[in-house]
């Protein structure tokens, strides 16, 4: 009998340390683009001294096999709310241009809220590395992360980042998703592992693709339009109907505060009660919203900067903005109104609106977006006077940071002369 139990004690003691020593050593963080060299995830940082394998990205490289790379990491972090609550959060960071060795340290408690900006040209390469540093915060959960590109028509399952179909990322590992660029539009990403509540807790962002329209050469002729040098294009409209001047990605979004402060401890749950408290553009509510500036970091993110994305919308009188929104909520249906500027919406969910030749754009004062819904706006500011206009929910109880009135999902357009 004891001779058994021995037999039977040695192969456990090797499954255990193969599950818990060597299985974790075996995954490592690994960036993959093709015309970085040197491992930190860009080709755009030569330098011009040093030894050749610290300088050795290519840029002309970059250009000539269209290619555009990111490197993020998938953690935690803080964000404060604009009445100065600082939640827990996860999150996305970007940390392109860090050398591999250094992605793990450099991740930590880095979630930016909302996810690092993406803005990519239609017929690049895309190749998006996403490392899982894990929640410093939560040392007991284990959760994988990924990226989901919401709405990109997915040449394979394997990069789409459901859980279910795809490959997930577990802690101190890493994947290089591969996307073809095919078709231009205002899409969103955020993480698919454990969606109700990664997605609450903040791992959500803005994500568009420009159309190759943009890069014609100067003079070409369009069904009667001339393109210019620098003219701007949603979609590859074939008449200029989609031009603008500036742009401006906004993402409609929330988090239940409750279940911010209750998960630095355990999940939250059911899901079926959670209910947003502050209701915010790009991760801020009013009026942080207009501020230009990234927020102040949060004192329990040790310095790291989380709300870099200003919802501030400036133009001269006479130009054309365009406003990409969004909304990645994931407990509400947003209705944004510009009861001053009309607003022409020219595509829906990254497609732009037309059959066939026939323009199907419309001129409304509000837009209506469920969760998982894009479109984009174009405001003219033809003939408007220079000055300061709003734009905000309709859901007026959304109007607030939580118990402070007059904040929430509401952001400013300036008009300079
Ligand atoms: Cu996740």
């Amino acid at each position: 009998m004891m001779i058994k139990t021995r037999r039977l004690r040695m192969p456990l003691l090797m499954a255990l340390l193969l599950f818990f020593v060597v299985v974790p050593l075996r995954a490592q963080i690994k960036i993959q683009c093709p015309c970085d060299r040197n491992g930190d995830g860009d080709c755009l940082d030569i330098k011009a001294t040093g030894p050749p394998a610290e300088r050795y990205d290519e840029p002309a490289l970059q250009a000539s096999l269209g290619v555009q790379c990111i490197s993020l990491t998938g953690g935690d972090g803080f964000a404060r709310m604009a009445d100065g609550k600082v939640l827990y959060t996860f999150g996305f960071a970007d940390v392109t241009g860090t050398p591999e060795a250094d992605v793990m340290v450099k991740g930590v408690l880095a979630a930016a809220w909302p996810a690092p900006l993406i803005a990519v040209d239609e017929g690049a390469q895309f190749y998006l590395t996403l490392s899982n540093v894990g929640m410093l915060m939560r040392p007991d959960l284990f959760d994988p992360h990924s990226v989901h590109f919401h709405g990109f028509p997915n040449a394979s399952a394997v990069f789409d980042g459901l859980p279910e179909s795809a490959i997930v990322i577990n802690m101190g590992a890493s994947l290089t998703y591969y996307y073809n660029l095919a078709e231009p539009g205002t899409f969103m990403y955020h993480c698919h592992v454990e969606a109700t509540e990664h997605m609450q807790m903040g791992m959500l962002g803005n994500l568009y693709v420009r159309p190759a329209q943009n890069r014609l050469a100067a003079g070409t002729v369009l069904n009667g339009f001339t393109h210019q040098a620098g003219y701007k294009y949603v979609y590859n409209d074939g008449d200029g109907s989609t031009r603008y001047d500036v742009e401006f990605p906004l993402q409609l979004g929330g988090f239940d505060s409750n279940f911010h402060e209750d998960h630095l401890n355990v999940q939250p749950l059911p899901f079926a009660l959670m209910r947003d408290t502050y209701p915010m553009i790009n991760g801020r509510g009013y009026p942080d919203t207009k501020n230009p500036n990234p927020l102040v970091a949060p004192a329990e993110n040790g310095g790291i900067q989380s709300q870099v994305e200003s919802s501030l919308i400036t133009a001269r009188a006479g130009q054309r903005i365009l406003l990409r929104l969004s909304n990645l909520n994931i407990t509400a249906v947003h209705t944004l109104i510009s009861p001053s500027i009309p607003m022409r919406v020219v595509g829906i969910d990254a497609r732009e609106l037309r059959n066939g030749s026939t323009k199907l754009h419309y001129t409304t004062n509000s837009v209506n977006m469920g969760g998982g819904m894009s479109a984009d706006v174009i405001l003219d500011t033809t003939g408007v006077a220079p000055g300061r206009y709003f734009l905000y929910a309709a859901n007026l109880n959304y109007l607030s940071n939580y118990q402070e009135d007059f904040g929430g999902m509401m952001t400013e357009i300036v008009i300079n002369p």
